[in-house]
């Protein structure tokens, strides 16, 4: 178990949608990601996610899915699914799917079903309550994407549930009629032969009984105490693994919303069999001061190994995490931990020497590879993505900022950031459509891009190749025990790692200045495993690191 594959391989999370588009229609598609295969293989990656491919309306792209057994036509058919799944397999990667379990569509056959009448079949897999007295919603709860999580439904009089947009109707996990529901489709696929799941807010699955009010104590706290971690929760993921999960070579990743170091335990200690690991948000947040759209983000990197430490200190040796520094969700990681300008190529590779030295299995987005920066969109019509036009809509009756700030907040922390389409190279579209994507490409696509970058060697991408083939050869990267350095230096972030005999010293400099390290002697006389720049300087004791310079000295 200790060695599991899932722990040392990287996972690549791939967004369909802007991936790579086959048939040129504007969306990226299944056999765009067949057509890929052989790229992804050559960045070393082992395990690939794909956000959500099942029949969808799209109303949150595909996190609204309408038949959890069925491919959406826009990707392509099921035939295209086994295709890409085989050709994985058969170039020795896995592939994980997005499930989505905590809601679903309101196109899904259960929700129109439900719909129809009080004594409906279908009525009890979902959440409806009567009105509160005055006829609004039966409590104060928020959906994640603005405004009240409860829809009237004028045919019964009754309101429904939906933690995210209306369009996403929460199923009623209380219903063991709609557990049985989740765990065939699951097995569906699992029975296919994918590797497992990543599962979306699963945290969320399991609701308060009676549906009491959220009490104010900030949006956060909202979160864990009233809309997260639910009182059967524990029971439906042990449930899970038992009926399904365990029966397979197949792993579970979590979104851990909602979820904190304190309590994380719950969800993956070895012990308890309910999930193999988590990505948890507290580094993908860490720059968002009071939530999205809200404060100026501030970048704070004592926190931010604060943070990675707790959580460390936490979990190691008990259970396992999945370290991710952005996804479909955030904006870009060059873009908010790093530099996008002056020293893109070199804050982007020092980004992944830390990410890759973190305990846990490393999580790549795609486009990272690439170093892709967050995009400028001039007008909201440009704006795709559900959660940012929720806020602009919302914003635009309480005229809390003007309509020019409102956008410039959806340009620094919207999701469509990380959603642009791929930039293959320099033609139109950047080769990921002849025709008009869905979102618009980065104007940046004819400096950063993947042909480009492949015939560089000293290119962001062949940096990830490069790192993620020695991080293979060296276990001390993922299970060495971590030792921090100079904790309180807000500019370097510099730590130990050792596994037995295998010890490697990481200095990484967050600052777009020079940066004095001293180093132990054995550290000096250590070899030179990764750098960012072409060299190192040394004076006596003393490693004097270039802006944004990363290094791994093998000791
Ligand atoms: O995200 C859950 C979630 O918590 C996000 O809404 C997150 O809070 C937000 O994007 C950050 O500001 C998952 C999926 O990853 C997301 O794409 C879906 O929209 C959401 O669930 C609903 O399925």
């Amino acid at each position: 178990m200790e060695l599991s594959w899932f722990k040392k391989g990287t996972i690549y999370q791939i967004y369909p949608r802007s991936f790579n588009d086959s048939d040129n229609d504007g969306i990226g598609d299944l056999r765009g990601i067949i057509e890929k295969l052989e790229y992804l293989k050559s960045l070393n990656v082992d395990i690939l996610w794909l956000s959500p491919i099942f029949s969808s309306p799209n109303d949150d792209n595909g996190y609204d899915i309408s038949d959890y057994c069925a491919i959406m036509p826009e990707f392509g058919t099921m035939d295209d699914f086994d295709e890409l799944l085989e050709k994985t397999h058969n170039l020795g990667m896995r592939l994980i799917l997005d499930l989505v379990a905590n809601h679903c569509s309101d196109e899904h056959r259960w929700f129109t079903e439900a719909k129809k009448s009080k004594d409906n079949p279908y009525r009890d897999y979902f959440h409806w309550q009567q009105p509160a007295e005055d006829g609004g919603p039966p409590n104060n709860w928020m959906s994640f994407f603005g405004g009240s999580a409860w829809e009237y439904d004028h045919n019964s009089g009754e309101y429904f549930l939906h933690l995210f947009t209306k369009r996403q109707p929460d199923l009623n996990w209380e219903n063991p009629k709609v557990r049985e529901e989740i765990y065939e489709a699951m097995r569906f696929w699992l029975d296919k032969g994918v590797d497992g799941f990543r599962m979306d807010v699963i945290p969320l699955i399991s609701k308060r009984e009676g549906y009491p009010n959220a009490p104010d104590i900030g949006f956060r706290k909202i979160l864990e105490d009233v809309y997260a971690n639910g009182p059967r929760l524990h029971e439906y993921l042990q449930e899970m693994n038992k009926e399904v999960v365990s029966k397979y070579d197949a792993f579970s990743l979590a979104e851990g919303v909602g979820i904190n170091h304190n309590n994380a335990g719950l969800y993956i200690d070895y012990d308890r069999k309910e999930l193999d690991m988590l990505y948890h948000f507290d580094i993908l947040e860490c720059t968002i001061v009071n939530g999205k759209f809200e404060e100026a983000s501030v970048f704070d990197l004592v926190n931010m190994k604060s943070i990675f430490k707790k959580w460390r200190d936490a979990v190691h040796q008990k259970g396992w995490l999945a370290n991710a520094m952005g996804n479909h969700d955030f904006a870009r990681m060059v873009s908010r931990f790093g530099n996008d300008e002056q020293y893109w190529s070199e804050s982007a590779k020092m980004l992944l020497i830390m990410q890759s030295t973190q305990n846990g299995t490393l999580n790549i987005y795609q486009g990272d590879e690439i170093g892709m920066t967050n995009i400028v969109l001039d007008s909201i019509d440009d704006v795709r993505d559900v959660q940012s036009l929720n806020f602009y809509n919302e914003n635009l009756k309480t005229k809390k900022h003007s309509n020019t700030s409102a956008l410039e907040m959806i340009n620094r922390e919207g999701r469509d950031n990380a959603r642009t389409p791929i930039q293959w190279n320099s033609e139109i579209n950047g080769g990921f459509s002849e025709k008009e994507p869905w979102l618009k490409v980065n104007s940046n696509y004819k400096t950063i891009n993947v042909e480009k970058q492949d015939n560089d060697p000293h290119s962001i991408l062949n940096f990830y190749r490069h790192l993620l083939k020695i991080r293979k050869e060296h276990d001390v990267f993922v299970f060495g025990e971590f030792e921090e350095l100079d904790f309180n230096n807000s500019n370097l972030y510099a730590y130990k790692k050792v596994l037995g005999e295998d010890e490697i010293i990481v200095i990484l400099n967050f600052g777009d200045f020079q940066n004095d390290c001293k180093v132990s002697e054995s550290a000096l006389k250590g070899k030179v495993l990764i750098n960012n720049y072409s060299d190192m300087k040394i004076y006596e004791d003393t490693i004097r690191l270039k802006p944004y310079q990363g290094v791994i000295l093998k000791v």
